[in-house]
């Protein structure tokens, strides 16, 4: 039976438990308890820090883990990185007082970096040899320059809102993070058919995710046109209707395509069309 780590609370928490639920994966009991028996897989559900993620399923503390793929570069275990899971997007970036003359990586040359993420810091400036001094603090990274502890921050950056607050300017976008789905690397081939198993279910739902499921009636003689505006999945399915000359047509778009290519349809002739949500593609 697999063991998965999943964060116990914060900002990764809820996106887990809702990943897990739409793979018909619940657990019983919240994540009160350190660990939980999972319904729906076989499956025991241990409730962590994110920080420590990594080192349990190094360790084979868990089999498995969803963490940000931040904390698994800054921790350096050595653990599989199976699955991107598409939510929990950041970066990290390097951050300069707003006044700062700043003009290029050379700006950070005899400066003091306060961070949380010093080995990921460390490469990135020994890369670009920059001799810069680092200091590790474990929060609110954000205020070091203000009270004069650093001359810049390396921290992770989503909407950009906490650097403004702060009176700092993002100059350099230096690792993109999102949740992953991390994997001891000695597992027997029993448990590495379980993971197949998950990451089918995690893959059909991130395939989902943002997709709409559009019927409409179309001429027969526009279906070509329509489908020269539809590239993606195959070829559309087409049903004719009782009137003839007339087809029903079912097509999956994209959410942040789907009101422009409504227009076009209907600018082609298609009438009545519903849109239908998507739970799950199945490949
Ligand atoms: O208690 P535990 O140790 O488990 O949690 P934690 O407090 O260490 O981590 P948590 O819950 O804050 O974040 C977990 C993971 O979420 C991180 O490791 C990232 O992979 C991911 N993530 C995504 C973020 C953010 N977005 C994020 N915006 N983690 C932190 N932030 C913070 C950031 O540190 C900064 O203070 O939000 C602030 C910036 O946000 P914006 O939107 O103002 O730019
Ligand atoms: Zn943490």
């Amino acid at each position: 039976m697999l063991r998965i780590a999943i964060q116990a609370k914060g900002r990764l928490n809820e996106e887990c438990l809702a990943l897990l639920a739409d793979a018909g994966i619940v657990m019983s009991g919240g994540n009160r308890k350190l660990i939980a028996h999972a319904k729906g897989f076989p499956m025991d559900v241990l409730y962590l820090r994110d920080d420590d993620i990594p080192q349990a399923v190094a360790m084979g503390v868990a089999d498995i883990g969803i963490v940000g793929l931040n904390e698994v570069a800054e921790k350096g275990e050595d653990v599989d990185v199976a699955m991107k899971l598409g939510f929990g997007a950041c970066r990290i970036s390097l951050a300069v007082p707003r006044d700062a003359d700043y003009n290029g990586l050379e700006w950070f040359n005899n400066r003091r970096i306060a961070t949380s993420y010093p080995r990921i810091l460390r490469r990135f400036i020994d890369e670009n040899n920059i001799k810069a001094e680092i200091h590790e603090i474990a929060g609110s990274v954000e205020v070091a320059p203000a009270v004069g502890m650093a001359d810049a921050i390396f921290d992770i950056v989503s909407s950009g809102g906490t650097l403004i607050q702060n009176g700092l300017v993002e100059v350099e976008q230096v690792f993109a993070s999102e949740a992953v789905l991390v994997a001891n690397k000695n597992l027997d081939e029993e448990k590495l058919g379980e993971i197949d198993k998950l990451k089918f279910r995690f893959s059909s739902i991130l395939d989902s995710r943002g997709m709409k499921y559009v019927l409409m009636n179309i001429p027969q003689d526009r279906i070509a046109a329509a489908v020269a505006l539809l590239p993606g999945m195959k070829s559309p399915t087409l049903m004719p209707l009782s009137e003839e000359g007339w087809y029903s047509m079912h097509v999956v778009i994209p959410q942040d395509e789907l009101w422009e290519k409504i227009e076009k349809l209907k600018g082609l002739g298609a009438e009545d069309i519903l849109v239908l949500a998507l739970e799950n593609i199945i490949r």
